[in-house]
């Protein structure tokens, strides 16, 4: 089946949907095409927080009505060190706040948007294959339900993750990843209980880094940091709670535990690729960057590279081609801040890895803690850890 649009977007998560909203706003023709199932897309468990800057573009499109009414607005965050806990003040330090709304209820709000507009989404769409976008016609192949399509379009846009098939398209040379691995890993949970904190708990203990999230006033999001490679099956249910009460733990306080509903491992990386535009390909979200999650920032960059690139494809289609000429640098510039403070927030809160020599992990502990201290005793380095968290402008 032949088809002929201005935008092919490849992949349906959060950066997909979210073009294709924006370019909806604009009238802008556009196809979204997802290799998985709508009910996978919408299973995944990811990310919690909201930017200040990601809710105001969600609002601007349209797509913030149950966000404002289930969305938990959260004014600061508690940082840990061996159980004394500071909060950082958002509020009176930057002005700004963060909103807790999981990931998938994102999704799920621009997939009944989609519904709403008609737009043409292809889920469980198999061996796709976009093709000629180093030309001025690019094609992207795919089949669904056994009927081949062929959809002509003049950009393409790769929203399709770090494991997509878009980057691959990109020379070696070209994309030219920078990339880091870190020591730890995260085990994550979702339990059946109401959150035993008002707003998330960062903690650095001897044993490892943990943290005390939520998705609503009855489903707690926790993490511990777990060594890479570590077997889930190695984490039973008494233990996790155990390892979480031990590093949680302040004077007064105690953590609730309950039914453990989904548990996973998540390792951590960090990448970002030289450019995100190769020919009419456009990359956003992860399928140009990924950042470790300590600083709550891969959804969050997720939105702010669709802001950019949405905007000026629409600008485009109206004969200005100056944003679209800027995205990659733009976005890159924004990213390159984002990965700093990831990496920052990740080497300030958990301990030294495996791989680190015994002398060297001592110092190296010590040395993060005295960090920590120093942090949750500045108010000046308190509004530097608040303007990152609750996000920089957009462009
Ligand atoms: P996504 O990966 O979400 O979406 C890409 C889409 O493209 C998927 O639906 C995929 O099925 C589809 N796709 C892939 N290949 C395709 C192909 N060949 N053809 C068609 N479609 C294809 N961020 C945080 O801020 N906080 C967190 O706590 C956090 N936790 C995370 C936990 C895990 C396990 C992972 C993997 C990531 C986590 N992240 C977290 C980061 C995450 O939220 C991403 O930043 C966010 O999903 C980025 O959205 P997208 O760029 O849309 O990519
Ligand atoms: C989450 O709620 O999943 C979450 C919150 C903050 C982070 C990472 C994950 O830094």
């Amino acid at each position: 089946m032949a088809e002929r649009t201005t935008v092919a977007v490849i992949g349906a998560g959060p950066a997909g949907l979210l073009i294709g909203a924006v370019l909806a706003a604009h009238a802008v023709p556009f196809v979204i095409v997802e290799h998985r199932s709508r009910e996978h897309v919408l299973s995944r468990i990811r990310a919690g927080v909201l930017e200040q800057a990601s809710v105001d573009v969600l609002e601007r499109y349209g797509l913030a009505e149950r966000l404002h009414a289930e969305g938990l607005v959260h004014g600061g965050i508690h940082l840990q060190v061996e159980g004394e806990r500071t909060h950082v003040d958002f509020r009176a330090l930057v002005g700004r706040t963060v909103t807790v709304y999981g990931q998938q209820q994102v999704v799920l709000d621009l997939m009944r948007h989609h519904d709403a507009l008609g737009s043409a989404v292809h889920y469980s769409a198999e061996d796709v294959r976009p093709e000629g976008i180093d030309g001025d016609a690019p094609v992207v192949r795919f089949r669904v339900d056994g009927v081949d399509h062929e959809l002509r379009a003049d950009f393409v846009v790769g929203a399709d993750g770090y494991h997509g098939v878009c980057r691959t398209l990109v020379p070696d040379g070209v994309l030219a990843p920078a990339e880091r691995g870190y020591d730890a890993a995260w085990l994550g949970i979702l339990a059946d209980v109401a959150p035993s904190t008002d707003e998330l708990i960062y903690a650095l203990h001897p044993e490892g880094f943990a943290m005390h999230s939520m998705r609503s006033p009855t489903v707690s999001r926790l993490y511990l940091q777990v060594d890479p490679g570590e077997d889930l099956a190695q984490w039973e249910d008494d233990r996790i709670w155990a390892a979480l009460q031990e590093r949680l733990g302040s004077p007064g306080w105690t953590l609730t535990p309950g039914p453990i509903t989904e548990k996973s491992i998540t390792p951590m990386r960090s990448s970002v690729a030289a450019t995100l535009v190769y020919g009419r390909l456009f990359l956003a979200g992860d399928a140009g960057h990924i950042v470790p999650p300590t600083g709550a920032k891969g959804l969050n960059a997720a939105i702010a590279d669709v802001a950019l690139l949405g905007e000026a494809l629409a600008a485009q289609a109206r004969g200005d081609d100056g944003p679209l000429a800027a995205y990659s640098t733009t976005a890159l510039a924004r990213q390159w801040k984002i990965q700093s403070f990831s990496q920052y927030m990740t080497e300030l809160l958990h301990v030294p890895g495996p791989d680190v020599a015994r002398d060297e992990r001592a110092f190296d502990y010590a040395s993060r803690v005295g960090r920590l201290r120093y942090v949750t005793g500045s108010r000046y380095a308190q509004q530097s850890l608040a303007e990152q968290y609750t996000g920089l402008a957009i462009a």
